[in-house]
Order: C-alpha cells, then structure tokens, then sequence
C-alpha cells in the first residue's frame, strides 16, 4: 500500500467522503433505469460533484479493454475517473455488463473470413461460445518472459482499434471530441477538457504521444490520445472504403495505435505531439525530468498516466478531487503540483519494502567481477562496498552526484541519478507483464544478513533528501513564471 504511513485523520475523513460520495454515485446508478442497449448519457446526479467545463459534454470518451482483465480493472474507473465523465463507452473483445456498465464488442463487424482463419481470433471465437468460464488465465498470461507476447487477447488487441474508431462515431455522431483510452490509463478530465479547448474542434486534429514503427508516427495508445470529429470521420470513411487492405495489414503488424496511425496517415492527418501532457509512464515509474522533444513534464499540466494499478488510481483521484476543491477554477493541475502534493512526503533517507527503480548503476559481487582491473580501480572505496549493506549502498550514493536515489535487497545496491516514487514491493518482483498490468512472478522474501528473524521486507529504498531539495528548486526555476507553463505550444 503507498498509504501505509502516517494516514492522517484528515485523508481518513477525506477517504471516508469519497467512499460515501461514490456509495451515492452507485446507488443513484442502479436505480436509474437506462436500458444498457440505447445508448445515452451518464446522468445529472452522477455529476454533481464534479467540476464542470463546457465542453465536457461534447465529448465521448472511449475505454478500451478486453475480457481477461476487464473484471479486475474497469471498477476503479466506475468509481473514480468516470464518475466526472459525463458521457462514455467501454469497448472490449466480449459483450458484457460489469457493475452495472454495459461492455461492447468491437469486434462483432470483422470480416468472418479473418476471425475463421486468422489464429489469434481462435480465442475471440471460444470467448463467443462460452464466455469468460473456461479461460485459463495461467495459459493465457503464459509465465515466460514472453508471456505478455504471446496472451491471445492483447494479440487480439490491435484489431480492435479502427472498428473501435468507426463505432465511436457511430455511437455519437455529434460529438466535437473523441478520447481514447486504455484500463490503465488514469485521465484527469479537467486538464483534458482545458486542452482540447484550445483546438479548433471543426478541424480535424490527431492529439497522442508520439511513438514510431518503422516511419510511422502514430499516438500511443496507453498514453491516451484524441481525435476531433472531422477526423473521426475521414478516417473511418477512408477505412470502410479500405476494409480488405487493412485487414491485411493489422495481420501482419503487431500494434493496433500504430495501424490507426498509418490510416490517419494515408488521409493526411499528422499527429499533434502532445508530451509531456499524455505519459507513457506511471506515477510510480515515471522519471520527474524525463526529456523528450526539448521538452521536461515539471512547468505543464498533466493529462494521462500509463500503467497506473488501483492503489495508484484511488491515490492520484483523491488528490485530484482534493486539489480541484482548493483551486476552484483559478489554477491549471501541473506536474509540479502532483510532485509536490503527492510524491515529495514519500522520498524519505529509507523506506521499507519500496522498490525505487534505480536503474543506474548496480553494485553486487556479480556486478564487481565484471568489471576489468582498471574500472575497479576507478571506484571509490564507497562503491566497492557498496553492496555490502543498506547504510553503505547510501554511502555510494552520496559519493557520487547526481545520485539521488538507491535501493538495496541483500548483497545488491542499485543507485541512479534519476528520480522515480518507485513502488510498494512486499516481495522482489521478477517479472512483469505489462498486458496483465501486474507482477506475474514475484520472488521468495529473503531472510536478513544475520539470518534471524526471516522478515518478508526484500527491497529497501532511499534518497538523498538534500538533492532531492535542489532539484526541486531548479526545476521549479526552469518554468517561465511562478505560474509555469502549463501548455506547449
Ligand atoms: C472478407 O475478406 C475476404 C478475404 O480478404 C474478402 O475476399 C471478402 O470480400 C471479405 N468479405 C467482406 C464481406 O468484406
Ligand atoms: C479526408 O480529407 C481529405 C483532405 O481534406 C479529403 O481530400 C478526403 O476526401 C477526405 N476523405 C474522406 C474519406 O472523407
Ligand atoms: C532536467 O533535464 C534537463 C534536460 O535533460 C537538464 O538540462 C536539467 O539539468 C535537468 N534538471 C535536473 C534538476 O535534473
Ligand atoms: C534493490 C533493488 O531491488 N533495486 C531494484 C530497483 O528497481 C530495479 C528496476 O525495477 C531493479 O532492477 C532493482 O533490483
């Protein structure tokens, strides 16, 4: 848990609102009769604590999931994010209602001749005749390092994206906006909302972060990304036109953003390079100064986050509503803000059970014997011992600027000069899968130097609390004004 420390009675009162506030929400829902089938609006009382910008209403917000993982992670986007979204669809690989939400599948229009031959629509075809019960979700996640590769349902996946875009605008032919995201993409709506209004929505826009296969530029899909109705409409005109050509063609690539970013292509729409707005990265991973395009995240508003788990949503939505109450109106949300608020209490000299993601360089026995005399030569004493223990992993931390961060699991330091929050680790996670969003593998909690007391801790985390003060402090002088930048240009 990210909370585990110190939670205040204010957060407890805070918590306890938010869990009345969406006990109502679900409530009121259940017991507005709407027919599953017609699709309408979210209604009134489901928004009343939300703020309001005008053109919410004008846009339509396309959650994109599949059956494997939609049980486990669309309830935290009924209970957070889309309560402030006045109008939404949710499209998977398999038609069902979840909490009261109707699912769609997008894929019932594919050509029979592609789900009969093609392999991976073998489980598309298996989830058609008997749903979710016979799915072996150990098979399908696969244990290997390959594992996420070969799930059949992100396999799946990239089929679903041009079907996705033509249902979208059939379902809201009006609407000025369409945005696309993911069952691991954390939205904050208002900042969605403040962006897309300073587009011309008459025009045909393609908004995304950036991302090449081959020379195709096209916008993450994870990250989220928008399209503006004459976009919508041109592209999925040129697709009906194109079916064939672009069945071929999503057979042999693998990306689904990326096919849909080569059809955007074809009709001349370019994609608007929107980073640091739209992040591939969580909370939790996401480095607070990575540089793309010239550009760092710290003087803008953030609008998405990827790869974000439950914890991280209900966390970052807490803050969000907290921040909104605040600064009603009279502030953009940046990403100072959320490091400031959120991430800065939790960068402390040691944190139990944290996995920081230092990435930089390692220290360990193994580490040592790689390295040719002279390179061992050129280590301080500081490193060399680095990975003896906790205390001396710092100890080659602070020695070395611009260190900021280190972790430690037994007879293993790793330090980087890069700063992330990292994550809760109650056991040493050895493989992740990114199409099931979770540690698949975890490894056994090793037991303490003296070999006593077995403690379930394995990874141990810490920063360099005085650097952390001066990169803040130059950061924040990098912005333009005490206000920042908010937007790029
Ligand atoms: C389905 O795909 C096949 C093979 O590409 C093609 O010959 C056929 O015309 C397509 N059917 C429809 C209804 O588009
Ligand atoms: C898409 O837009 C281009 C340029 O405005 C236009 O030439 C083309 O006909 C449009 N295509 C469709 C299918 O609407
Ligand atoms: C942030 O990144 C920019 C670009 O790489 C760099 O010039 C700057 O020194 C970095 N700031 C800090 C505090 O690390
Ligand atoms: C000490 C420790 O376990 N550090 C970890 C920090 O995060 C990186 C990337 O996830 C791991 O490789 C390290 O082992």
């Amino acid at each position: 848990m990210l909370l585990r420390k110190g939670s205040q009675p204010r957060k407890l009162r805070l918590a306890l609102l938010i869990s009345v506030v969406i006990a109502l929400v679900l409530f009121s829902r259940r017991y507005s009769v709407i027919s599953p089938a017609i699709p309408a609006p979210r209604s009134e009382s489901a928004t009343h604590a939300c703020q309001k910008l005008p053109l919410g209403d004008d846009v339509l917000v396309v959650l994109r999931t599949g059956a494997t993982e939609a049980l486990e992670k669309l309830p935290v986007h009924f209970q957070t994010i889309l309560t402030c979204v006045p109008d939404y669809v949710v499209y998977s690989d398999m038609e069902e209602d979840i909490e009261g939400h109707h699912v769609y599948d997008v894929l019932d229009q594919i050509n029979d001749t592609i789900k009969d031959t093609v392999p991976e629509f073998k489980f598309y075809n298996r989830l058609r005749a008997s749903g979710r019960r016979r799915l072996n979700y150990q098979t399908m996640f696969g244990s290997g390092p390959s594992g996420a590769v070969e799930n059949p349902g992100w396999k799946l996946d990239k089929w679903k994206f041009l079907p996705m875009v033509d249902q979208a605008l059939q379902y809201r032919p009006n609407a000025k906006w369409f945005v696309f995201v993911e069952s691991d993409t954390y939205m904050i709506w208002h900042n969605m909302l403040e962006y897309l209004s300073r587009f011309d929505a008459s025009r045909p826009h393609y908004l995304g972060k950036h991302m090449y296969i081959g020379d195709v530029l096209f916008a993450h899909g994870g990250s989220g990304f928008a399209l503006s109705n004459p976009a919508m409409r041109n592209v999925t005109g040129y697709w009906r036109e194109h079916r064939d050509e672009f069945d071929r063609y999503t057979e042999k690539e693998w990306a689904g953003d990326m096919v849909l970013g080569k059809a955007l292509k074809d009709v001349g729409i370019d994609m608007r390079w929107a980073f640091p707005h739209l992040q591939g990265d969580s909370l939790a991973t996401m480095d607070w100064n990575v540089s793309k395009l010239g550009r760092e995240p710290w003087c803008y508003a953030p609008i998405t986050f990827h790869h974000m788990n439950k914890v991280e949503f209900n966390m970052l939505w807490s803050f969000e509503r907290e921040w909104h109450r605040r600064n009603r109106g009279v502030a953009t949300l940046r990403f100072r803000d959320i490091f400031k608020s959120l991430v800065r209490h939790r960068l402390q000299p040691e944190r139990e059970d944290w996995d920081n993601i230092s990435t930089g360089t390692k220290y360990s026995d193994e580490a040592l014997a790689k390295l040719s005399d002279v390179e061992r030569s050129g280590l301080s004493a500081a490193e060399r011992e680095a990975h003896l223990s906790f205390g001396r992993c710092r100890t080659a931390c602070e020695s070395r600027p611009p260190c900021i961060q280190f972790s430690y699991t037994t007879g293993k330091c790793s330090t980087s000069n890069e700063l992330r929050l990292g994550r809760a680790a109650d056991s040493q996670c050895l493989e992740y899968s990114n199409a099931a969003g979770k540690c698949v593998k975890s490894g056994p909690a090793e037991g303490e130097d003296d070999g006593t007391v077995k403690r379930t801790s394995s990874v141990r985390s810490g920063w360099v609390v005085s650097r952390v003060s001066d990169y803040v402090k130059s950061l924040d002088q990098s912005c333009d004004s005490p206000e920042g930048n908010d937007w790029v240009k």
